[in-house]
């Protein structure tokens, strides 16, 4: 049985690449909404009744499990799809712990979306690492939130190098990189494929991107229920390599080669 891994557009790619490269064994069915993107700016009802039409899709697909590859998404529904379905549902939130726990002088920056960065469950991942931070570190640590609507759309349409996207990063992360932040969590599971452009902005800062530690942890659900797939005895010959497949609302050629490009 395949793997379901949801987002609103290709961003979750990031995520899914992660999965790629740590269950090679694993099928992968991919589902982005791109013709309702973005989610970011949107209110939860909207983004509830898109998950609803997505994740009915995947579980009709007979899915495994569920990976919300989507920092929104995650914030607006994954508590409710939880309680409702039997299989694992993980999410992804942005990697503020980490960040306060590795930040030298003191600084974090968080990107992502508008309804991420204003989501109730933000407020406590945040609230919760600088809890930690007080007692933890010895200097003062503080955390830059930085929405920024506008970024995903630009790696939906395959723009790595506009005038628009660098207008756009000039906006959002020279600030972080003035505040002198030198830990940028990448809060959007868009952001991982701007990381060289992110970090032409802000040269001295380390980027986060949770993806691998969402894949451990998907591991981690499937190892205790015994569900993780058995390994191709002749994946060196490439015969038998699992295939995965990539579904979106709104296709056309256009989108399919930003796909291509991205999943390489
Ligand atoms: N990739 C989504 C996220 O991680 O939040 C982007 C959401 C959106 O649609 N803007």
């Amino acid at each position: 049985l395949p793997i379901g891994i949801l987002d609103s557009g290709f961003g979750g790619l990031s995520v899914a690449r992660a999965v790629r490269a740590r269950f090679p064994d694993e099928r992968i069915l991919f589902a982005a909404d791109c013709a309702y993107a973005p989610y970011g700016d949107r209110d939860e009802g909207y983004i509830m009744e898109r998950l609803d039409r997505i994740i009915g899709y995947l579980t009709g697909r007979g899915v495994k499990a569920i990976v919300f590859a989507c920092n929104t998404a995650t914030a607006v529904g994954v508590k409710s799809f939880r309680e409702r379905l039997s299989i694992p549902i993980i999410g992804i939130e942005p990697a503020v712990f980490p960040a306060v726990r590795h930040t030298r002088c003191g600084v974090v920056g968080v990107m992502a979306t508008t309804t991420t960065i204003r989501s109730r469950k933000y407020a406590e991942v945040r609230e919760r690492a600088l809890e930690w931070a007080a007692v933890s570190r010895p200097m003062k640590v503080e955390v830059v939130d930085m929405p920024c609507p506008g970024l995903m759309e630009c790696v939906e349409r395959g723009d790595f190098g506009s005038e628009t996207l660098e207008a756009l990063l000039k906006k959002y992360v020279d600030p972080l990189a003035c505040a002198g932040a030198d830990e940028i969590v990448l809060g959007c599971t868009h952001y991982p494929f701007l990381a060289n452009a992110i970090s032409r902005h802000a040269k001295d800062a380390h980027l986060i991107d949770p993806a691998p530690a969402v894949a451990e942890q998907l591991g981690r659900r499937l190892s205790d229920l015994d569900l993780l797939a058995p390994a191709i005895p002749d994946r060196q010959t490439g015969m038998d390599a699992a295939m995965d497949e990539f579904r979106a609302t709104g296709a056309d050629p256009l989108r399919e080669s930003v796909l291509k490009r991205l999943w390489g």
